[in-house]
């Protein structure tokens, strides 16, 4: 599909530029515009989906409910779209967003195939010049960066990958017309929720699928079935008091919110409370108790859950323990939904390779060599992940006041206030950048919630004609400490995440997301506007 329409080059002089036509590019679009601003999205891809237009791998599907992972502004939108399961897959998402630009016009604003490669500032003209690996320079008053916190793909510097005479591919940066394993003896690396999602298909699949693991994941059952047409009416009924209701939650999703510890229950108590989670599917696993992620004991009980299935379900018994997880806290990595996950390690073609105690040496002109062995391989899967949070944004040479870029603003770990913008930057806003909610909560209600806030701030400074809003370096700094002590109350420092930077070497290690909630994190953003933007500097137009 895609749009090949480029829009006029006599209109390159913007009010607002938006980078990334995904969930969040698509609404900023929808808001800008209506605000009467002259806006344009530049995309890298030759089609709207982000995130649901890169990650096409075998499997791929969304882990919160469609029914929350949806947009949610217009009533019409989300009475009129029927999601066909519980967890829509990749391809009915990117189906979604494609009806979405469609049926708000969004298309004609969306420059496609364009890859921003800077942004730079002038402190002159109080603009913002956007340059591209294609076509003229652009300016703009407004920058807002959607360019998503899973969306700069990391392909591990393993020696020999050049030499490597089969093909590979990385789940985030999938072919279009799909990959036919049939016959094929298939190496993959990684086992987060990419490798975990895409594993089960591949060995339906290929002759043999060898996988590479380093860390296993905590994996619980998503459950993921059709939605019963008589239950979705029923739904559809209230969605908009629904919506209401989950606007300050703490995950922006209709999942209650716990009451008790796993120590107020006895013991059966628990393990039934767990059951029943592990029977209900979805990441609401380690979500039943107050104190999963915050205290060890409270913790050891879901994990040593999990790592009981494991073993109840994987029918060798050195291959279930190398699956079970004991190195970090049951939820402070994302966990992982997945359908017949362990259950593929049953099959006589696959193999799990335990790089934990044979660690990958390198990639051969013909397969993967490890400490102890060689795999002869067709092609290799890298589900090796993201650099997350930051990648994207990091990617682009963003330049603000005094020559400063954001590379070297962010050398010792990201720095935003709200994780929305960064001082020194004036008129830049991060979508669901470091320091927001983001990837603890559903995306998309984070996606909104940021947009909304990021149009009513707008909004306020072209009626005030003011032409500059950036945070204050203190109130950034505060921020930053905030969202570090709530992170600090929770085990997630403890692990060794993307949330804390530590799948990329040489990263700062830093925990990114806001903890607190998007309910609370909501009221936060509210109460600094109605203040008149406390914590930032307005300058006059
Ligand atoms: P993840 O969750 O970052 O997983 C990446 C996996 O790749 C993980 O198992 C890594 O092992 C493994 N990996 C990365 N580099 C290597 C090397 N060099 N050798 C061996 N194994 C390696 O990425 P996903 O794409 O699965 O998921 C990202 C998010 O998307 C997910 O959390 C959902 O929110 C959606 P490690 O753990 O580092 O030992």
């Amino acid at each position: 599909m895609g749009n090949q329409h480029t829009p006029d080059a006599a209109t390159d002089d913007l009010d607002a530029v938006i980078v990334g036509a995904g969930v969040a590019g698509l609404y900023m679009l929808h808001r800008l515009r209506a605000l009467g601003l002259r806006t344009r999205v530049l995309e890298m891809g030759d089609d709207v989906g982000g995130t649901w237009y890169w990650n096409r791998y075998p499997g791929a599907r969304c882990d919160i409910d469609s029914l929350d992972y949806s947009y949610s502004f217009s009533e019409e939108l989300q009475q009129e779209w029927d999601w066909s399961a519980r967890f829509a897959d990749q391809s009915e998402i990117l189906d979604y967003l494609r009806h979405v630009a469609e049926r708000f016009d969004l298309r004609r604003d969306i420059q496609f195939d364009t890859r921003v490669t800077a942004a730079h500032f002038d402190e002159t003209t109080q603009r913002w010049t956007i340059t591209t690996e294609t076509g003229a320079p652009l300016t703009a008053r407004y920058v807002v960066m959607a360019t998503g916190c899973l969306s700069a793909q990391q392909v591990p510097d393993i020696p020999g990958l050049e030499s490597f005479t089969g093909d590979w591919y990385h789940t985030g940066a999938w072919p279009h017309d799909g990959v036919d394993f049939t016959g094929q003896r298939v190496g993959i690396i990684g086992t987060g929720s990419s490798g975990v999602q895409s594993i089960p298909i591949i060995a339906a699949q290929a002759r043999h699928l060898h996988v590479f693991q380093r860390t296993p994941n905590y994996v619980v059952p998503a459950r993921n079935a059709p939605l019963d047409p008589e239950y979705l009416r029923t739904f559809k009924a209230r969605y908009a008091d629904y919506r209401r209701e989950t606007l300050y939650s703490g995950a922006g999703t209709g999942r209650p919110a716990p009451t008790q510890s796993a120590f107020d229950v006895s013991p059966e108590e628990r393990e039934a409370a767990y059951a029943a989670a592990w029977a209900g599917g979805g990441l609401n696993f380690a979500s039943i108790f107050t104190d999963t992620r915050v205290k060890h004991a409270d913790n050891a009980i879901a994990a040593e859950f999990v790592r009981n299935r494991i073993r109840a379900t994987v029918d060798d018994p050195v291959t279930a323990e190398a699956l079970c997880p004991y190195d970090f806290p049951i939820g402070t990595r994302r966990i992982c939904l997945d359908t017949n996950y362990y259950e593929t390690y049953n099959r006589p073609n696959v193999t799990l390779v335990n790089l934990r105690q044979t660690p990958l040496d390198a990639i051969t002109p013909t397969g993967i060599r490890t400490s102890d062995d060689t795999y002869e391989l067709d092609s290799i899967v890298f589900a090796t992940g993201f650099n997350a949070m930051t990648g994207a944004l990091l990617a682009i040479d963003i330049c603000g006041r005094s020559g400063q870029t954001l590379q070297e603003r962010w050398a010792a770990g990201p720095q935003a206030y709200l994780g929305i913008s960064v001082a020194g930057f004036p008129n830049l806003f991060t979508i669901t950048g470091p320091g927001s909610p983001s990837v603890l909560t559903n995306m998309a209600a984070a996606i909104e919630q940021h947009v909304d806030w990021v149009t009513d701030c707008i909004t306020h400074l072209e009626a005030q004609g003011i032409a500059t809003i950036e945070p204050t370096a203190t109130a950034e700094a505060a921020w930053m400490e905030h969202v570090a002590e709530v992170g600090n109350a929770t085990l997630y420092p403890e692990a060794n995440s993307w949330y804390m930077g530590a799948n990329i070497p040489g990263k700062p290690r830093v925990f990114m997301p806001y903890v607190g909630g998007l309910g609370v994190y909501r009221r936060h953003c509210e109460e600094i506007a109605a203040q008149g933007y406390e914590g930032f500097v307005l300058t006059g137009g």
